[in-house]
């Protein structure tokens, strides 16, 4: 039942999987913050326990669902345009897109088995913000495996793929985690353009999406001529993944439609972009994360270093 409502509402796949701790995810997690490759997203070190443990993060939780939608856009910007992640194409942000619908999904679910079936003391529904290793959870909800490049690839979807989480006081049947299938291919390291692929793990300092989005100061100047065109986010590793030029499909979401900026601005439109112009066209844009300065630095960056492919 939970589903086949999670696909009547309109996630493209879902699964389930029994809540318990991550205990080597957490000898991982704890060694990757230790060696700092989080950078200056300090958010990551918090709440160790509950990101470790769904469990601590919602008490009485016993079924982790996990939603998958597709977002690989039917057309894409000007190439000569400053490149902005296809994750932040639409006009609403991806956040609110999935929450709502996962809101759904849990009045169906309450609906069927009672309201006792949710934590309501605590929220206990998550996209992204939340202490909660998604990722993990797609795979052990057997949605897919965790490609070298560290995104979640479907078999059938690829990696252009939002994760929502669901938390359920619930026992129900669980599905199988799939087996990876990156094999000995290595086209997404190869095709980093900063290395932050390497040795099997991802060094977020060095990743153009921490940099473009989320690192507060300026872009390290051994950096700024690697930025490959990208002004907010990057796609680099999963464009060049053999499974996405397999699977993936355009979405239907017409909640994630490209806005008509987004497919038209050319680079000139995005050099001559003001603040006012920026909240009037973003206010509701997952765009707006990076906010305003940000984004004009990066884009000044990239016509500095003359990157824009
Ligand atoms: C922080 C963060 C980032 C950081 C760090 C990325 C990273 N790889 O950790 C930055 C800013 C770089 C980033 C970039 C992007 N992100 Co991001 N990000 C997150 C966030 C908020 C937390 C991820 C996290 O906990 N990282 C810490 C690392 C250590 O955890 P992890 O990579 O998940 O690895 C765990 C397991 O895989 C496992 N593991 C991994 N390797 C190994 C090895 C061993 C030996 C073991 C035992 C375990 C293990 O252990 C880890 C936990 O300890 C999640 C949302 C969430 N709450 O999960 C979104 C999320 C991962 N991001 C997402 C997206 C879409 C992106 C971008 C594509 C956006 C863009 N186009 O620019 C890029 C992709 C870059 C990339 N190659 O990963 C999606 C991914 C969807 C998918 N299908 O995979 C998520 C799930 C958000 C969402 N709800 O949709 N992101
Ligand atoms: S998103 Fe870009 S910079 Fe980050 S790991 Fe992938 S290719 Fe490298
Ligand atoms: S490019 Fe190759 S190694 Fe990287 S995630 Fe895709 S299949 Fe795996």
């Amino acid at each position: 039942m939970i589903k086949q409502t999670a696909l009547s509402l309109g996630f493209d796949a879902c699964g389930i999987a029994r809540a318990e701790a991550l205990t080597e995810d957490a000898l991982y997690l704890r060694q990757w913050l230790e060696e700092g490759k989080h950078g200056d997203m300090h958010y990551l070190e918090r709440n160790f326990e509950k990101r470790t443990d769904p469990r601590i993060l919602v008490p009485g939780c016993k079924s982790v669902v996990v939603v998958l939608m597709n977002y690989f856009p039917d057309q894409k910007q000007s190439p000569s345009a400053p490149q902005i992640a296809k994750y932040a194409y639409s006009a609403t942000d991806y956040h609110v897109v999935l929450k709502n619908k996962l809101s759904e999904l849990e009045q169906a679910i309450c609906a069927a088995y009672g309201p006792e079936s949710v934590n309501n003391q605590v929220q206990h529904s998550f996209v992204d913000s939340a202490p909660i290793l998604e990722r993990r959870w797609a795979e052990r909800a057997g949605l897919g495996w965790i490609g070298k490049h560290t995104q979640l690839i479907h078999p059938g979807l690829g990696s252009y793929t939002f994760i929502g989480i669901l938390l359920l006081n619930i026992e129900t049947e669980y599905d199988t985690p799939t087996t990876p299938h990156c094999g000995t291919c290595t086209q997404c390291i190869d095709a980093c353009p900063t290395n932050a692929l390497l040795d099997g793990s991802m060094d977020a300092r060095r990743c153009i999406s921490y940099m473009t989005i989320e690192r507060k100061s300026d872009i390290p100047p051994e950096f700024q001529p690697c930025l490959s065109g990208n002004a907010l986010g990057c796609d680099i590793c999963a464009d060049v993944c053999p499974w996405n030029a397999k699977w993936v499909i355009p979405h239907t979401h017409k909640e994630l439609a490209p806005t008509e900026s987004m497919l038209s601005w050319d680079k000139e439109n995005w050099e001559q972009l003001t603040e006012k112009e920026f909240n009037q066209t973003f206010s509701k844009s997952a765009i707006k994360r990076a906010g305003f300065t940000k984004l004009k630095y990066n884009i000044q960056m990239l016509d500095k270093t003359q990157g824009t492919s």
